[in-house]
């Protein structure tokens, strides 16, 4: 078994239902930065299914101003650092509570809390908590009225949950609003903001037939950056409706826009509230990618409204019940929003990089954990890659097992089900089997056990029978948490594999599998069920030895392992028919050949290429056949952090180098290319950031990064002139990339140009656009992900920023793109072999964690694979990591990463 003992952590085996339940509150704010008062009248019940006992309401940082019970005080309570014990409370009652909280000096960012001289709130998972004394746990659901009371000059927009049904004003220059939400929510679905805040309006007639009134608030010098995120809420308000048949229930919805917060955004009832960076776009400030992120944000918040909001999780050990599923309905929205086949299978490429850069990294380190994880000691460190993405695999694998209208049916049983609930992840995987009458009991361990499961596949073609055997064996050994768990057993994976068979000419070959009718219709992908440790799929009618195209559209989110022949490789990145795998072979292709350089130049060997590599890459280059996102795509080769992966010990500084080589390589074989493409692909007109004009720029710049690569000075002049001539921030942004890079590079024959050049675009960039918060991230980040080499160290540069005006630690998208980006962004830089990365990294975390510990946590999250390099660098972060464990304060979200990480 696993252990449950240790101090403070929580484990799924222990939930027990509330004592009570709190059927209404009323919430009056008098609100005041250093001094907010919170009168706090709830309704409870004792709770049927409950197990009796004194009340305890969570409680944390406030300060308890009086306390009554139906009216009349009541003696008998206690009040802790974690909140309030009523002892031997009636069964049914009102409990008034009026307390105090410190909005101004509140810098984690969870609760009440001010920013730019504006309150916000912040309360998923545990911050509601901070904000008043509550049954602040998502099975406990209210409705809530809201009164917020403010001075009138300073806050002159008072905005909560659901409807405003009354305002007006109060003497001494104060006004005030009552906001009443009708659906029942969680605390953690709570919000209110007040200050001085404009917004732009839109209304629409929703699916239900009734007008909507749609809104998006942000700082009056921001107001012409809305359009885009009010764009795509309408989207995906349209795409819900047909897509799932799911309406806003609301008659108003609004979006918020805060620059200090701790991530992306917050699905509150009627009231999300954003991270800027998720909303404010325009041509001048905004990449193509920031407008594509801002579409999946604010899809993503507004389909909450139905998975996380109207059906909520009864216990955080279920985020992944919201989280993936609402992950897969972002993802298939923007992938919808892409318009085209191929577009689709870009945002595709998209998820699964995401996936395999972060979380197969996760599944295989210290903190691996199921998809819904058995035991925690801070919630906050469980929104993981894991939960969120692996746990949108999940969801799709109904999708693939069940069919797109089976899926349909499993949602809507589950809407019908459990509206107005808070359930469990088994809750889900019910309504999907029985919508469609099946099992799903062994798919079930998907939630259960943790870790990326390895296919491997192993083939034989029967030349007298036609037939074609293919054997598929899976395996996961324990990761992680499970290690401890020393009765643990891990069982085989209900894989939905997807296939297809290639012949000679590239064509794919009718799939039939032995036994099956000669006339049954014979599809050309299949997705075979691999339910046993191994399994053999016999087809029939197969002319001769195809090539096998495995796990097509990446199906499941495992490894698959099998001997591919480099002219195999080749030939199915030019053929293969589903554009996932083409891009697949290539970046295995990549890979491989990457691994001989680093094996190369470790041992000091003269690095070699092979030209098959070369031709492979030429061939989708000068396919004009195929989407410039695609070739962009496939033209990419796979990040340094993946490379490091599939090594046995890490090493950063030979993977750069051997990534730099072969990049060099391609750009000198394929000059001619890279010019005709970066010329070709020039977009006209004004700037539009629609899928195509996005990819024609991918490929474009693409070609200008690898162009930068050669020694010819005249590239330099180019980027020069793209950066001074851009209409955009893509193309700005990109020349000022490629520019910068080349400076920190070695490249001997232009140090002379390039570096100046660098130095002059990114001074030019940063008084260009001195009054922009998320352009100024940019160009942190950028210098923070900036190439070094011998003789340029480029943490002496992070520490130089780290001084500069502009940067501080308390705005964590300011630490995110100066400290994180050289953290997790720059691994050869931050692994340097003298540990100086790794003294900064102890140094950052600590004053991180004095400030705000989510954050402070995600950054100590950078040393979670040590074990996995070098021996030098290992052991210097294994120094840095005890370091870091021997403070006696850390916050319970540090000292849960970096203890796991020791263990
Ligand atoms: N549900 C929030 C995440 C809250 C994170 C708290 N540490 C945003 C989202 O996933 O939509
Ligand atoms: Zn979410």
């Amino acid at each position: 078994m696993l252990r449950t003992d240790i101090a403070g952590v929580i484990s799924r085996a222990d939930y027990t239902p509330p004592a009570f339940l709190i059927e209404t509150v009323r919430l009056e704010f008098d609100l005041d930065p250093d001094c907010t008062t919170v009168t706090n009248r709830m309704r409870l019940v004792r709770n049927p299914a409950g197990n009796g006992g004194d009340l305890t309401l969570h409680g944390q940082e406030l300060q308890l101003v009086s306390l009554a019970v139906d009216g009349q005080a009541w003696p008998g309570y206690r009040v802790g650092d974690e909140g309030l014990t009523i002892v031997a409370p009636p069964d049914s009652f009102e409990l008034t509570l009026v307390s105090r909280c410190n909005p101004l000096g509140n810098t984690s960012l969870m609760g009440l809390y001010v920013s730019g001289g504006n309150f916000f709130t912040q309360c998923e998972a545990e911050g509601f908590r901070k904000i008043t004394y509550f049954l602040d746990r998502p099975d406990v659901m209210s409705t809530y009225t809201v009164t917020l009371r403010a001075d009138r000059e300073a806050y002159p927009v008072l905005l909560a949950n659901g409807n405003l049904v009354e305002e007006g004003g109060l003497p001494d220059g104060r006004h005030y609003a009552i906001w009443e939400d009708p659906f029942k929510k969680p605390a953690y679905l709570f919000a209110l903001v007040a200050g001085r805040l404009v917004c732009v309006e839109d209304r629409i007639v929703a699916g239900d037939g009734r007008e909507k009134l749609l809104q998006v608030w942000v700082q009056p010098q921001d107001l012409d950056k809305t359009r885009h995120a009010m764009d795509s809420l309408i989207h995906a308000i349209r795409w819900d409706e047909t897509r799932f048949g799911r309406v806003l229930d609301l008659d108003r919805f609004m979006i918020v826009a805060v620059s200090d917060f701790n991530m992306g955004a917050m699905e509150n009832k009627g009231l999300n509230i954003f991270n800027t960076k998720y909303v404010l776009a325009d041509a001048a400030t905004a990449t193509d990618d920031d407008f594509g992120n801002i579409e999946a944000v604010v899809g993503h918040e507004y389909f909450h409204n139905w998975t996380g909001n109207r059906v909520t999780c009864r216990d955080w050990f279920q985020l992944s019940l919201k989280e993936g599923l609402t992950v897969f309905r972002d993802q298939e929205f923007s992938a919808d929003m892409m318009g085209t086949e191929s577009g689709r299978a870009v945002k595709r490429i998209d998820d699964v990089r995401v996936l395999r850069q972060a979380q197969f990294p996760e599944d295989a380190g210290p903190m691996a954990h199921p998809v819904r994880p058995e035991s925690y000691l801070e919630i906050n460190n469980f929104y993981t890659v894991t939960v969120y993405e692996k746990g949108a695999e999940v969801v799709r694998m109904y999708q693939t097992l069940l069919g797109r209208e089976g899926f349909r049916r499993g949602m809507d049983l589950y809407f019908e089900r459990h509206d107005g609930q808070a359930v469990t992840c088994d809750d889900f995987r019910a309504a999907m089997a029985d919508a469609n009458g099946t099992d799903l009991t062994q798919f079930g361990r998907w939630y259960s056990q943790a870790g990326t499961p390895r296919v491997s596949v192993s083939a034989a073609y029967d030349e007298p029978s036609h037939t074609y055997a293919l054997t598929l064996t899976q395996s996961c050994p324990k990761v992680g948490v499970e290690l401890q768990d020393t009765t643990l057993v891990k069982q085989p994976f209900h894989i939905p594999f997807a296939l297809g068979l290639i012949d000679r000419a590239g064509n794919d070959i009718p799939l039939r599998l032995m036994g099956e009718p000669a006339g049954a219709p014979a599809p050309t992908t299949r997705v075979l069920d691999l339910t046993r440790a191994s399994q053999t799929f016999m087809f029939t009618d197969v002319p001769h030895m195809p090539m096998p195209s495995l796990l097509r559209g990446f199906s499941a989110p495992v490894i698959v392992e099998h001997d591919y022949t480099i002219d195999e490789l080749a030939f199915q990145m030019a053929h293969d028919s589903d554009p996932f795998n083409r891009w697949e072979a290539g970046q295995r292709l990549a890979t491989r050949q990457l691994l001989a350089l680093v094996e190369s130049i470790q041992l000091g060997q003269l690095p070699s290429v092979d030209s098959f590599v070369l031709e492979a890459f030429r061939l989708v280059l000068r396919d004009d056949t195929l989407d410039p996102a695609f070739r962009a795509q496939a033209l990419t080769l796979p990040a340094e952090t993946y490379l490091g992966e599939q090594m046995t010990e890490t090493d950063p500084a030979a993977i750069h180098a051997a990534r730099q080589y072969l990049r060099q390589r391609l750009a000198a074989a394929l000059h001619t290319e890279w010019l005709a493409a970066y010329h070709n692909h020039r977009v006209p007109g004004t700037y539009q950031p629609d899928a195509a004009s996005a990819g024609q720029r991918a490929l474009k710049n693409l070609a200008l990064s690898y162009l930068m690569e050669l020694p010819d000075a005249t590239m330099v002049q180019t980027a020069r002139t793209q950066y001074d001539s851009a209409d955009n921030m893509t193309d700005r942004f990109a020349a000022l990339a490629a520019l910068v890079h080349r400076g920190g590079a070695a490249i001997e024959a232009d140090e002379a140009h390039g570096a100046p050049h660098a130095a002059q675009a990114l001074a030019d960039f940063y008084t260009r656009f001195e009054r922009e918060p998320l352009a100024i991230d940019k160009w942190f980040a950028l210098q923070a992900m900036q190439r070094g080499d011998g003789s340029h160290c480029v943490i002496d540069a992070v520490r130089a920023l780290m001084q500069h005006p502009a940067f501080t630690l308390k705005n964590p998208n300011r630490a995110r793109s100066l400290i994180f980006s050289f953290c997790s962004g720059n691994p050869s830089q931050f692994h340097a072999a003298d540990g100086s990365g790794y003294v900064f990294w102890v140094e950052q975390v600590l004053a991180l964690d004095a400030l705000n510990p989510q954050v402070a946590a995600r950054l100590a999250r950078s040393l979670d694979r040590w074990r996995k390099y070098t021996p030098s660098l290992r052991e210097r972060m294994r120094g840095a990591l005890q370091q870091v464990s021997a403070h006696k304060t850390l916050s319970k979200d540090v000292r849960e990463i970096v203890d796991k990480a020791l263990a």
